[in-house]
């Protein structure tokens, strides 16, 4: 499968309520801001999860997914429809997607580069979706030798990762502020849909 780039593939309509959908997780479950393993150092961009399972960070217990909400301890709210669907149509993976992180980068956050490997099931591929401001996203191999390539996720834009690129370094270089307006505070969110233990 590789890396499958999708741009545009949800029209402004669908970003609109698929946003709407998200105020109502991120009103549930607001954002927090992750810490990084042992230093503590907190990350720029702040995050939350819908669906069974989310991804966390802190201090004193790294990197993980847990069913609750770390500030509230409630339960992370169910996973729009819209995503499961689109899981379904891009995706063709046999189960659903346990986690949706909800990456939230104002004008001045950014991901260094990193591999997601705090899942069980690396069969299944990784999907993203942009809404908002344009960002520069790169991507490399296994390896932090191998060449990485840079592109703009513009909103809309969905990302399919599977196979040999399951693994692959990538990260956020920055956020492209004020190239949309359909965060009307501005930003970015990123949706990263996975599946993290391997299906019965
Ligand atoms: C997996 N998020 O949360 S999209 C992350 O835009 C993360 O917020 C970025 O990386 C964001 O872990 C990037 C998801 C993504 C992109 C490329 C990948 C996941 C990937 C390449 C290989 C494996
Ligand atoms: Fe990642």
């Amino acid at each position: 499968m590789g890396l499958e780039f999708l741009p545009g593939k949800l029209r402004r309509e669908q970003q609109v309520t698929l946003l709407r959908a998200l105020r109502d997780v991120m009103d549930e479950a607001p954002l927090f801001t992750p810490t990084m393993p042992r230093s503590g150092k907190p990350m720029s961009v702040r995050m939350t999860n819908c669906g069974p399972l989310g991804w966390v960070t802190d201090k004193e217990r790294g990197y993980r997914y847990q069913a609750t909400h770390p500030i509230t301890g409630r339960p992370w709210p169910a996973m729009p429809q819209m995503l499961l669907h689109l899981w379904d149509e891009v995706t063709r993976y046999r189960a659903p997607p346990e986690a949706c992180l909800v990456n939230y980068y104002d004008d001045d956050a950014k991901m260094g580069l990193h591999q997601d490997k705090d899942e069980e099931d690396f069969d299944a591929p990784v999907l993203s979706v942009s809404l908002g401001d344009t960002a520069i996203f790169r991507a490399g191999g296994r390896s932090r030798r191998d060449p990485t390539r840079r592109f703009e996720l513009e909103s809309g834009d969905v990302v399919v990762l599977g196979g040999e690129d399951r693994l692959a370094l990538h990260g956020i270089d920055r956020v492209l502020a004020g190239t949309s307006d359909l965060l009307p505070e501005g930003g970015r969110i990123n949706l990263t849909l996975r599946r993290v233990t391997k299906p019965g």
